[in-house]
């Protein structure tokens, strides 16, 4: 890893000063106004953190250094034969912001295949739990298991030196990303192939090893595995999974403890356990109308039914996005090139007719259109991977390259302890009726 390394550092030491003179000039300025309603409602539209490794904006959707998904998966150099570009492509943009060269993937690529080993310890410890557990509880208690391989938290017992914090949560990131597929792999094995496990395949890529360890042979997953890898890395700073990683870790918990907290966050169903919630639902319905082919009418009834039991319409809306997500028209592309009559994903297609009319008719939902989760899940029911428990734990694997670049970038910039005030109902009386201040006014 020496020269990605080494090419972290510089950019890293770069931008540190940059920063350094940036806020000795304008530290004082301010950045928008916090409204009452923010601070009940989410902070939403509150812009309240620096994330590097992608910028998310309303109307055009996430671009990872400057590069949208359909510029990613034209530039970013593809394993042979294929045409969905190479996760680890997307991860060396995220954390040195130039877009690698081939050489300098097959470097990732290698690298993490070096790192992969995960020690018996972490399986035993997975084989503790039922097997009924949900597979995104396996993999968070794989995570912490792992944690006893942390080159971070050894050496800050040592004394570290702050300095160093950075080099330490980098190779933790490394051997983090490079070991997770095959914990991953492992869960969905022991779960759903009476623990049938397959060795790594060392020649593969990352992605297309994860597939070979799940046990799909074919081109079509691994193509998929390689697009999905990449779509679901990251999404600026402030959606839970990033947001948690980030806050935990700048209380210098180790990259596992981080990421192990993002991965809780996102098992939410209003978060990552939304591409499952997609799949169950649609299953529901078919079942419900007894048919694998609901007619637009139909999808209509349903929907309806779904809104005025009090759920939500899983798959739909977004906290900061305001048109379709290109992650989901990504993957509607790769649905139209490789399974275009499949029923499950001309569901899908459907819905995405039906829905944004129906939401946007309630006149609350800033955001009728489809997010990512809309899609993912139709498309691995496609290519044979049916349990769809299991999807969030793939969307968990693929936002480890983004929140851990992330974290890089964090101890390499010398974040702060993330620690924002908070305000009780009775000082808002108080403020409100001119008898107490809010601290920073
Ligand atoms: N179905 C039904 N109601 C919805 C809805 C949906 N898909 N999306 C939003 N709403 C409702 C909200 O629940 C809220 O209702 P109340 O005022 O009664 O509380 C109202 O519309 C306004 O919400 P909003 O401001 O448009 O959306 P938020 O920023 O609060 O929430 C999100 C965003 C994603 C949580 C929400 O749209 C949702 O619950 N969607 C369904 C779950 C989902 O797909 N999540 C995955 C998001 C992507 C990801 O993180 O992976």
């Amino acid at each position: 890893m020496g020269v990605i390394k080494d090419r972290f550092k510089a950019k890293a030491d770069q931008l540190g000063v940059e920063i350094k003179d940036l806020l000795k000039e304008h530290g004082n300025k301010v950045i928008g106004e916090v409204q009452l309603s923010q601070i009940y409602q989410g902070m939403r539209g509150m812009t309240g953190l620096v994330s590097e490794t992608s910028l998310l904006d309303a109307q055009e959707g996430i671009r990872f250094r400057g590069y949208s998904i359909p510029e990613l998966r034209e530039k970013l150099p593809k394993a042979p034969g294929g045409s969905e570009p190479l996760p680890e492509g997307l991860f060396y943009l995220m954390l040195i912001g130039e877009l690698p060269t081939e050489e300098d993937v097959q470097h990732v690529t290698a690298v993490l295949q070096r790192r992969s080993h995960v020690p018996n310890h972490v399986f035993h410890t997975i084989e503790a739990l039922p097997l009924s557990t949900h597979p995104m509880t396996q993999f968070v208690v794989g995570v912490m298991a792992l944690q006893t391989e942390s080159q971070f938290s050894k050496k800050y017992a040592q004394g570290m030196n702050k300095k160093d914090y950075w080099e330490a949560v980098f190779d933790d990131s490394m051997d983090l990303i490079a070991r997770l597929p095959r914990v991953a792999a492992y869960i969905y094995r022991r779960k759903y192939k009476f623990g049938e496990h397959i060795q790594p395949n060392g020649l593969l890529d990352w992605a297309g090893n994860f597939a070979h360890m799940l046990g799909f042979e074919d081109d079509t997953f691994k193509e998929l595995m390689r697009m999905y890898m990449t779509i679901h890395a990251d999404h600026e700073g402030g959606n839970v999974s990033a947001h948690t990683t980030h806050l935990v870790g700048s209380a210098l918990a180790d990259p596992y403890l981080s990421f192990a907290a993002g991965m809780n966050g996102l098992a939410g169903p209003l978060h990552g356990l939304a591409n499952q919630e997609v799949v169950k639902w649609i299953f529901e319905m078919q079942a419900e109308l007894n048919t694998d082919s609901p007619s637009k009418e139909q999808i209509e009834e349903y929907v309806k039914k779904t809104l005025t039991s009090g759920k939500v319409v899983p798959g739909y809306g977004h906290a900061v996005l305001r048109k379709t997500d290109p992650r989901f028209t990504a993957q509607m592309e790769f649905g139209k090139k490789h399974m275009p009559d499949d029923k499950l994903v001309n569901t899908v297609w459907n819905i995405y007719e039906v829905v944004p009319p129906i939401l946007q008719s309630l006149g609350k939902i800033k955001n009728p259109w489809p997010n990512v989760d809309a899609h993912s899940g139709s498309l691995l029911v496609g290519v044979g991977m049916k349990e769809y428990e299991y999807y969030t734990v793939l969307f968990g694997v693929s936002r480890a390259l983004g929140v851990l670049a992330s974290l890089c970038w964090d101890r390499a910039l010398g974040f702060a302890i993330e620690r924002p005030k908070s305000v009780t109902t009775d000082l808002v009386k108080k403020w409100l009726k001119g008898e107490e201040q809010i601290w920073g006014e």
